[in-house]
């Protein structure tokens, strides 16, 4: 057996979807698109979260001779991230957060690349598993999938609900040639229209300066034109790929390939409700630590909105006195605003 094929096997008996194996090379195309987006959008280091400026983030990202000098083979591996928790519709009235799919797959891949790492070292070779290549240009070099307007990687079978992660080795490995998906992208056009802060602000192009994906993750104080766009994502946002219709006929994977992990990597319905009463979400406002989850949780019942959230966020404003005072006033004042809360509790109506 060859060491690709063996590759290929191994990947598959742990669970990866779809693997290919790409060439290395020095992505000019790509940087040369990267420097024309952080011109065009202005977005710095700190909006990508990256700890670096921006352009050294990506320039280290387009060599993947940075990673291992050596390199001559990229195996590619994604995993089919759309999960039994997959259906959203009505968490609004139930008090509930949503969170991003396929981050709660990333530690399903991570561990698949770990065990193709040591294969292929095992036969001899050097190899690093990671993120530290561009996945999407370099699956869509392969036609292990296309770009679709969203600015994602579009599947034939999985859609846009695939988790990356590359193997780089100096192994020398038969680059494979994929036919890519045919996306109706210029017929189209729903994740542009649907993208609530107009991230996605051209095809292909996300400002993530907008983005509520970053928004949710970082430190930063919120602007609160932003806050009211972010509807109830507590940790990332699928909007642009729950209109996509090649995301449309997608069934909820099966096993669940998560079991084995800690549950709370992959809790894609976050209880808000629980504020008052759930174990959880009482621990995460009472931990100074989890303030970025708790000014989100905070934000979600804002836009939540309905006399339940007023009650709940009234009850930790009476014991918050630190961080979260402003996000609580804030989000106090619009639901009142919205349903005439504090009116009807003054005039004793409540
Ligand atoms: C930086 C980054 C972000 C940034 C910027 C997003 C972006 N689209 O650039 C932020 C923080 C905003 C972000 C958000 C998200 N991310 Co992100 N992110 C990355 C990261 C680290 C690098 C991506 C990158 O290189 N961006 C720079 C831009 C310039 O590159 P690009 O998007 O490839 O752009 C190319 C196209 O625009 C193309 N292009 C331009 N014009 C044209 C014209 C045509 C015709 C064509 C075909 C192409 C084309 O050229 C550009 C350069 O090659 C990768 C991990 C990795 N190591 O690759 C994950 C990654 C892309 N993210 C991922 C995910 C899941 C997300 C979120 C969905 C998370 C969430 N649910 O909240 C959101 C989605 C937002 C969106 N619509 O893209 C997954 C995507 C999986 C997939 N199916 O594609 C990745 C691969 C991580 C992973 N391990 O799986 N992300
Ligand atoms: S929503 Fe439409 S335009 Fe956007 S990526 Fe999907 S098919 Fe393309
Ligand atoms: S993840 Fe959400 S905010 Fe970011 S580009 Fe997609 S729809 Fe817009």
């Amino acid at each position: 057996m060859s060491l690709k094929t063996g590759i290929i096997s191994l990947a598959k008996s742990h669970g990866v979807d779809l693997v290919g194996v790409a060439n290395v090379s020095v992505y000019t195309n790509y940087i040369q698109e990267v420097s024309a987006r952080l011109k065009e959008t202005g977005a710095t280091g700190r909006d990508y979260m990256f700890c670096e400026d921006a352009m050294t983030f990506f320039e280290n990202l387009s060599d993947v001779r940075r990673t291992l000098p050596s390199a001559k083979s990229i195996v590619l591996l994604a995993v089919y991230a759309f999960d039994t928790e997959g259906d959203y519709r009505a968490t609004e009235q139930k008090l509930q957060g949503k969170t991003a799919r396929i981050y709660t797959y990333y530690p399903v891949v991570r561990q698949i690349a770990e065990h193709v790492a040591a294969h292929i070292e095992g036969a001899g070779y050097r190899a690093v598993q990671g993120q530290h290549i561009p996945l999407k240009f370099a699956a869509n070099e392969i036609g292990l999938g296309l770009y679709g307007w969203n600015g994602l990687l579009l599947t034939r079978d999985f859609g846009s609900y695939v988790a990356l992660r590359a193997v780089v080795t100096d192994a020398e490995l038969e680059p494979d040639a994929f036919q890519p998906p045919v996306a109706p992208c210029e017929d189209c056009g729903r994740c542009l229209k649907a993208c609530p802060t107009g991230a996605l602000y051209a095809p292909y192009k996300v400002n993530p300066a907008l983005c509520i994906n970053p928004l949710t993750r970082k430190e930063d104080d919120i602007p609160q034109q932003l806050r009211r766009k972010m509807g109830n994502w507590v940790c990332g946002c699928d909007i642009c790929q729950e209109v996509c219709p090649m995301n449309r006929d997608l069934k909820p994977r099966v096993p669940d390939p998560r079991a084995e992990f800690d549950p709370s990597h992959h809790a894609s319905h976050r209880t808000l409700g629980g504020l008052a009463r759930c174990p959880d979400l009482k621990r995460l406002m009472e931990d100074d630590r989890m303030l970025v989850m708790q000014r989100n949780a905070v934000i979600a019942l804002a836009n939540i909105g309905t006399e339940q959230a007023w009650h709940i966020l009234r009850h930790y404003k009476d014991v918050d006195t630190g961080k979260l005072g402003e996000y609580l006033a804030w989000a106090i004042d619009q639901i009142a605003e919205r349903i005439g809360i504090q009116n009807k509790l003054d005039s004793g109506s409540t």
